[in-house]
């Protein structure tokens, strides 16, 4: 691999440093970034592959001598990536890159082996005598330890004695890219798309190669290049050339290509008459498009379906079923290997239902007669990535037919890339939630890995939160994000905090203190988001179709579940969704144990009264409060934690890179404005109902509601 390519011009300076040709220029920008900043200037490009100098001599000695060789038992493009990565990582920390040997003496080894996990991603890091050896079953387990090795690094850890052994507890670790073909980016907030497809196949952006780094140091195995709103145009002969082109850029890196594929293909390119899952000449148009696709990309992974769902085609159009869509293109793409993984993510209005209860109504009637080749992936959340859901009734409901779970990274409902929502904490609670699907203990967790009930595939998938912006994910701090994906995905049952730890040391490469600060910030963010937005378990309250900022009052859209009202039903007697046994019921779809935690209006927590509850305004809570004092106090509390936020954050000036401090400095000043502006509006809408006053100490807000509810057109989001 010419090094260029894997050391992009565009990296920071310090990354060219050591190319002897580049040394002058290395030393002047260094000399200017500590003049100007007194630290180096990060613009945030190479997220947590930061490989800058080991500043404590003893660990960077001690790593030195343990990374001084290395012999590669057998090569291949992956170990071939895997050895520039070492070398990479040794060039930038150590000051030396690890030398290739053909002594198999060396101080590390890599080799292809047989072992105890039978897992084909699986690795193991062990000291063997004087010699550290990473081994895995394939190549990608090699590459999956030697990232480990250099996070170790990163981390700080010692290398003596080591001893791991690690292996996916999934085996779909996946982004899901919400790309549009003319660049834009559906729900992006983090600039266009970085593929270019107007210069594939020819051109191989170098930022394909770091996004790929990328994913594979967290274990990422799978990409979706396109919008589940997909446009047929992404499997014409013009497109799958160029995808073909961006799947042998990732292939090295253990990550797989997947396209979403629009249902009505059959009748938009092959100009059929007809798109019908049952018709001969539509599967058969779809065995031939899937033979074409195969031929370019032997290990292609398949299609993601959104299917009759916000207006997409699908089966139903036809008087078919999701069952029937999805079996035909299974057909189609078994012969291959490839998946069908198709979404669960329909809610067709029902004047009388529940939107709630939706996608259970579905698919959970077709429970076992997917064909085994069918992934059916579920949002974490009933409804649709809200702040805070509870967890999805299908997860625990389907037991003969594997279940993803697709989270959303890119921040839809989580103040776009203004707010810094470290979304960790919301994905553990869902994960740790118990189904009760097999007895106590089966968390959505042990679901997902496929432990509860067998699954033979298990996926977890994160809506993208990258973009062409030069530090991908717009917020610095939402790049914890991404990374969260993989890591959780690797492991579900990693905690949020140790996530956060090493995220934070790694990235910011700061003394003790300022990452513990940095951490508590992470950690309190979800919280502080779900305070100052949508206290209570309130829902699907923000802007109509922009989903950003407060718009409680949306009482009139295209349909009636996209409203505000459909949703918090705030009248003069209280506020919230009732799905209990007197309401919508939705709440019978949960397992018993599940459904008597939210059943009880007097003992549900807190967090999720309004998901279930119509709950009277005056109903005193265990906090003492009444429901009214209490909603506004978690409102101004959480506009108070914003500006503690951006007092804490304050501190760090000097303790981590100029640039990245400023940038989030005025993303929280931004987030603090737009807090105010939740509060206020919420607050003011929400007593029109309850004809309550705003609790002491809390000061009434100073804007009318009239001012505050036209801010949306001040900040140009229609
Ligand atoms: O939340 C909604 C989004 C849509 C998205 C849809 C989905 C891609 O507002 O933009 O469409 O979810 O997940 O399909």
């Amino acid at each position: 691999m010419p090094e260029n390519i894997i050391f992009p011009a565009h990296f920071l300076p310090i990354f060219a440093s050591f190319n002897h040709l580049r040394k002058m220029r290395f030393f002047l920008s260094l000399l200017l970034s500590f003049i100007c900043f007194g630290t180096y200037a990060d613009d945030g490009y190479r997220l947590w592959l930061k490989y800058d100098p080991i500043k404590n001599p003893a660990l960077k000695a001690g790593y030195s001598k343990k990374l001084n060789s290395v012999f590669i038992q057998k090569t291949n493009e992956t170990i071939a990536v895997a050895v520039a990565e070492l070398k990479y990582a040794t060039r930038g920390m150590l000051g030396k890159e690890i030398l290739e040997t053909k002594a198999p003496t060396s101080s590390l080894k890599l080799e292809i082996t047989k072992l105890a996990d039978i897992s084909l991603e699986a690795f193991e890091i062990k000291t063997i005598k004087t010699q550290i050896v990473i081994s895995g079953n394939t190549s990608n387990g090699v590459l999956y330890g030697v990232f480990e090795l250099i996070r170790k690094m990163q981390l700080g850890e010692s290398l003596e004695n080591i001893n791991v052994a690690s292996s996916p507890k999934i085996h779909l670790r996946m982004l899901n890219h919400w790309d549009n073909n003319n660049g834009t980016i559906e729900r992006g907030y983090a600039g266009m798309s970085m593929w270019k497809w107007y210069e594939l196949p020819e051109r191989i952006d170098p930022r394909y190669i770091d996004y790929a780094r990328a994913n594979a140091s967290i274990g990422i195995n799978g990409t979706v290049l396109n919008n589940v709103n997909a446009s047929a145009r992404f499997i014409t002969g013009e497109y799958l050339g160029k995808v073909k082109a961006l799947a042998d850029v990732y292939r090295p890196y253990g990550i797989k290509v997947y396209l979403s594929v629009n249902f009505a293909s059959p009748k938009i390119l092959g100009k059929l008459k007809t798109a019908d899952p049952l018709d001969p000449e539509v599967q058969k148009w779809w065995k031939e498009k899937a033979d074409e696709i195969y031929k370019l990309i032997p290990d292609f992974g398949g299609f993601l379906v959104k299917a009759n769902s916000e207006g997409e085609p699908g089966p139903m159009d036809f008087g078919r079923t999701h069952k029937d869509g999805a079996n035909m293109l299974a057909e189609a793409i078994a012969p291959h290997g490839g998946l069908v993984i198709w979404r669960a993510f329909v809610y067709n209005f029902d004047p009388k239902g529940d939107r709630f209860a939706a996608a259970y109504n579905e698919f959970k009637k077709f429970d076992g007669e997917f064909l085994p080749n069918v992934i059916i992936q579920v949002k974490n959340g009933p409804i649709d990535f809200q702040v805070r859901e509870p967890i999805s009734p299908l997860f625990g409901a389907m037991e003969k037919t594997p279940v993803s779970i697709e989270f959303q990274l890119t921040q839809e409902y989580l103040g776009w890339a203004t707010h810094w929502v470290y979304e960790a904490p919301m994905f553990e609670e869902v994960l740790k939630t118990d189904t009760y699907a097999k007895g106590k203990g089966s968390t959505v967790a042990k679901v997902i890995d496929g432990e509860a009930f067998k699954y033979p595939i298990t996926s977890m998938v994160g809506v993208a939160n990258t973009g062409s912006d030069r530090n991908w994910t717009g917020h610095p701090m939402a790049q914890a994000n991404w990374y969260t994906l993989g890591r959780l995905a690797w492991n579900p049952e990693m905690n949020s905090a140790t996530i956060a730890d090493e995220w934070a040391k790694i990235t910011f490469r700061s003394d003790a203190k300022t990452t513990e600060t940095i951490k508590k910030l992470m950690l309190e963010s979800r919280e502080i988001y779900v305070n100052y937005t949508n206290p209570l378990g309130v829902h699907h309250v923000m802007g109509e179709s922009h989903h950003f900022g407060p718009e409680p009052w949306v009482e009139k859209a295209p349909r009636p579940d996209w409203t505000a009202l459909y949703y918090h039903r705030a009248d003069s007697v209280g506020i919230g969704f009732d799905r209990t046994e007197k309401g919508s019921n939705s709440l019978a779809q949960y397992h018993p144990e599940l459904r008597a935690k939210y059943a009880d209006i007097k003992t549900i927590e807190p967090e999720y009264l309004l998901w279930f509850h119509h709950a009277p305004w005056n109903m005193q809570l265990a906090t003492g409060r009444s429901v009214w004092n209490e909603m506004v106090s978690r409102y101004y509390e959480g506009v108070k934690s914003v500006e503690k936020m951006n007092i804490e954050w304050a501190t760090l000036k000097g303790k981590v890179d100029e640039e990245t401090f400023e940038n989030v400095s005025a993303r929280l000043k931004t987030q603090l404005k737009e807090a105010y502006w939740w509060r206020d509006a919420s607050v003011l809408y929400f007593q029109k109902f309850s004809k309550m006053p705003v609790p002491a100490p809390y000061p009434k807000p100073t804007r009318t509601f009239e001012e505050l509810k036209a801010l949306v057109d001040v900040y140009h989001v229609r």
